[in-house]
Formats: structure tokens, sequence, C-alpha cells
């Protein structure tokens, strides 16, 4: 397996999460993002995934970009420790979290989308910080709403074991920390809870940012 990624990339480590809960060892391959040199544009990377994006993955001539798709062509495989429950309604509100998070909170923020904002509309940096901000307590308000009140919701975001959904929330929440965003968690207490449950995984601190090959070294 070889995974084509990005240390600060939210959706690479949703990928690299489930690679690491699932016991599955891989071929860490970077792909430097625009402010970084832009590979991810390039000719040779664009041939691999022309929607430019990182995470992708490749299996034995199998090919498949979208983090939400990797986890699940890698659970359809190696089906040893599931990210999916058994039960069809367990396994739909397994994806439905994901997606809350995947869909309605992550691309409102990706780095086209700010760059875009920033550039062509000529959005000041407070401005954008404040965007970023905005679209991410939106979904945390969402997130908190219906993990804090389901039974369903356990250690994880559901039950006691890390699922996709678990996959999807820590890199959004870490993302959440960093000093352009800072948001105060205290707001989103299960949120929170569920997050710090899983940083005591060594499975998700090995698929942190900071622990990947291209992570640059600690100030
Ligand atoms: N929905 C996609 C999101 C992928 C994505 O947004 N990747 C970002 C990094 S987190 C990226 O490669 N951005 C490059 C760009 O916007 O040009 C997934 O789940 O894989």
């Amino acid at each position: 397996v070889r995974l084509y990624s990005n240390w600060a990339s939210s959706a690479s480590f949703r990928v690299r999460i489930g690679l690491h809960l699932k016991r599955l060892e891989y071929e860490y391959v970077p792909v430097r993002l625009k402010m970084e040199g832009g590979d991810q544009e390039g000719a040779l990377f664009s041939e691999l995934n022309p929607q430019q994006k990182v995470p992708l993955l490749l299996d034995d001539g199998v090919r498949v970009a979208q983090s939400l798709a990797i986890l699940e062509y890698l659970d359809e495989t190696r089906p040893d420790r599931p990210l999916l429950p058994d039960d069809a309604a367990d396994r739909a509100r397994v994806r439905s979290l994901a997606l809350w998070i995947g869909c309605e909170i992550q691309p409102l923020n990706n780095l086209r989308v700010e760059r875009h904002l920033t550039s062509a509309l000529a959005l000041a940096p407070e401005a954008m910080r404040e965007w970023r901000r905005h679209w991410i307590a939106v979904g945390f308000d969402a997130l908190e709403a219906e993990l804090g009140r389901s039974r369903e919701t356990g250690q994880f975001c559901h039950g006691n074991a890390p699922t996709l959904a678990d996959c999807f929330l820590v890199p959004q929440v870490a993302n959440s920390q960093r000093p352009n965003v800072a948001l105060d968690l205290a707001r989103w207490p299960t949120v929170e809870r569920i997050y710090r449950a899983c940083l005591e995984l060594p499975e998700v601190t090995a698929a942190l940012p900071a622990s990947q090959p291209d992570a640059p070294p600690p100030a």
C-alpha cells in the first residue's frame, strides 16, 4: 500500500489514522502542497489524481482518491480491525458523522478555497480567520448536539471502539487548535472528550502531523 500524503493535510491524517488502527504497513509518499512547492499541481501527481489533492492511495494497481473512499476500500479489502460496525444502521450513523466533517466543514477551509478568498476576492487575514472559525464552529455545534445526546455515543463517536467517524473527528479538531484558528473547545465538551480519548491511542499519535517524515523539524 502506498499513501500520497502531506503532513499538514487533515484529509491525509484521516487515512493515516485508519491505516494505523487497522495495523497496515504502508509506504509514505510526501506531496508538497502549494505553500511548500505545489507538487499536487505538477504533471506527475495530476496524472495520478486529476483532482490535485491528497490523500491518494495506490494498492497493487488500484488507485483511490478521497479519504472516505480510501478508508472504506481498506475496510472492505482488509476486514480485520473494522472501521465500520456490523449493523447497517450503526454504519450509517458512523458514515454520517464522518460526512458532517468531510463534506460540511473541511471543504470550506480547504487550501484552494482559502487561497481564492484571500487572492481573487482579496479577503483580509483577519476576515479569513473569522471565516475559518465560523464554519468550524457551525459544524462543531451540530456535532456536539448529536454526539452529546445520542445513546450510541460512547468513549468514541460510536461506541467504545474507534471507528471511521473518529478518523474524521481527530484531524478536524486538531485543525481547530492551530494558532490561526484557536477555537476554545470548552463550547463542545463531548467533541473535546472524544478528541482527548483518541489522542490517548498510539495509532492516533503515530498519525499526527508532527510524526510524519515530511513535517518540518520542531522550532
Ligand atoms: N474530500 C477530500 C478532501 C481532500 C483535500 O481537501 N485535500 C487537501 C489537503 S487536506 C488538498 O490536497 N488540497 C490541495 C488544494 O486545495 O489545492 C478527501 O476527503 O480526501
